[in-house]
């Protein structure tokens, strides 16, 4: 099995802890001098950057989340001058400030890099076709996974996401030999295929590298069964790189770590101290070669486990275990990042609706949708339907401007979701389906 860049994949453990602390101690000094964010927590804690000098020292740094990078939209938390940034990328989030991810053309390289790493793991190689459909815009899955492609050498279709019957064929008539996609998106793509009478055997697919969202193991095997391919898993996140942090080697026992890119910690999420090696908990990520958007310890909200046994592929890196879920109650529907929080912040604009509601996640024919089922402020007769369809469209276009997904929604009578609370605000049926 290849290993693209054997200096830094296979390197010494202990060489690589020096790699680290060097690293890691250059991105103190980054965001201590240039970002007033992080100079601010360091004075309120009392700290200097002379005072981190190992790694036994990271957890002394403070903790940021997502919303210390809204905070400082769009570009305070930037550690160079925007002359200096050659990209931006951002989340999802149209109503609520998006983050904003700004990339030094040395962030390009070393992001192009851990791509490549990636794929190769997966097995692609320069011999491949790569059918790229992630979105190809703002959100980092497009672009990011492009350059990598590229970089090993492979054929690209820059297909992007959408279009679904034109992607087959294309899958078909280019002979596309890897997929990548989010799992959702290829579930979908084989029902399509199904209704179009397309059978794998017509197609030269021999690999997918899923990513975006979680993969269950039981989406896996439907997609490898279907498809007839070998599914990976690749992890990452907009606010430390994009797609490229961390993928499944051909063995698919853990995704392996960046490692010289990107110092992981598994935390409690409650009393925020770092676990014991081996213990599940929430992913934290510092980057450590990072010049545009450094973050010290990002707070992924992301549950997994660290793998720390070296793998039988040969790489020396550590792994961490698929992620299947969060800390918080974000949720991925269609490949989009949705906070139950911004659609109940909508709901309190619009008049003769409660603030309460429930989401149902359901999957028909491989795609995901989204029910929306809201409580109506008072009793309304049935001579007042056109009013109440009225009020289902209203709902329907407010969420769609914020989260960018149409969902069915269903006006329920009063009291009826009153016993609706924090556990069951999402019912998603999905994997049930
Ligand atoms: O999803 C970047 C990405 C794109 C990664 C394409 C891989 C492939 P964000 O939009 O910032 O960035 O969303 C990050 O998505 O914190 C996880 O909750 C979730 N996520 C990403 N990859 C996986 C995965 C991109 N393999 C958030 N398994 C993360 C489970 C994933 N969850």
């Amino acid at each position: 099995m290849p290993i693209w860049n054997r200096t830094f994949e296979r390197m010494e453990r202990a060489e690589m802890r020096r790699l680290q602390c060097e690293r890691l101690r250059n991105t103190v000094e980054l965001v201590y001098g240039n970002v007033p964010f992080y100079r601010r927590k360091f004075e309120q804690m009392g700290l200097t950057p002379g005072d981190i000098t190992d790694l036994g020292d990271l957890s002394r740094l403070p903790l940021t989340t997502k919303a210390d990078i809204r905070d400082g939209y769009p570009y305070g938390m930037f550690a160079v001058p925007m002359r200096e940034i050659v990209r931006i990328h951002s989340s999802s989030g149209v109503t609520t400030r998006p983050i904003v991810v700004g990339y030094t053309a040395n962030d390009i390289m070393h992001w192009t890099e851990q791509v490549a790493r990636v794929l190769s793991a997966a097995g692609v190689t320069e011999d491949d076709v790569v059918q790229i459909a992630f979105n190809y815009g703002l959100l980092t899955g497009g672009f990011g996974m492009h350059y990598g492609a590229e970089k090993l050498g492979a054929s690209v279709i820059p297909v992007s996401s959408g279009s679904t019957e034109r992607q087959i064929q294309i899958m078909e008539d280019f002979q596309t030999t890897a997929l990548i996609s989010t799992p959702s998106y290829a579930l979908y793509m084989i029902s399509v295929m199904d209704r179009l009478g397309v059978s794998p055997e017509r197609l030269c697919l021999r690999v997918g590298l899923f990513g975006g969202e979680p993969m269950s193991e039981r989406t896996r095997k439907e997609i490898e069964s279907k498809l007839g391919i070998v599914a990976t898993d690749n992890y990452g996140a907009s606010a430390v790189m994009g797609p490229g942090v961390a993928g499944e080697c051909e063995l698919r026992s853990g995704l392996h770590v960046n490692e010289d890119h990107f110092l992981v910690e598994i935390i409690d999420p409650e009393t925020l101290q770092v676990l014991p090696e081996g213990e599940q908990g929430e992913l934290v990520i510092t980057t450590l070669t990072k010049e545009g958007l450094p973050m010290l310890r990002y707070r992924t909200r992301d549950v997994t486990r660290i793998i720390s046994e070296p793998c039988k592929c040969g790489r020396t890196t550590i792994r961490i275990e698929p992620v299947q879920k969060r800390t918080d109650d974000m949720i991925i529907v269609r490949g989009v990042n949705i906070y139950p929080s911004e659609i109940e912040r909508l709901l309190y604009d619009i008049e003769l609706v409660e603030p309460k509601y429930q989401i149902v996640l359901d999957r028909e024919n491989g795609l995901d949708h989204l029910t929306l089922n809201v409580e109506l402020s008072g009793f309304m007769a049935s001579d007042q339907m056109q009013r109440l369809v009225g009020l289902e469209e209203t709902i329907r276009q407010r969420v769609h401007a914020v989260i960018g997904l149409t969902p069915r929604v269903r006006l329920v009578e009063p009291k009826t979701l009153h016993g609706v609370g924090p556990s069951d605000r999402v019912v998603d049926n999905r994997e049930s389906a």
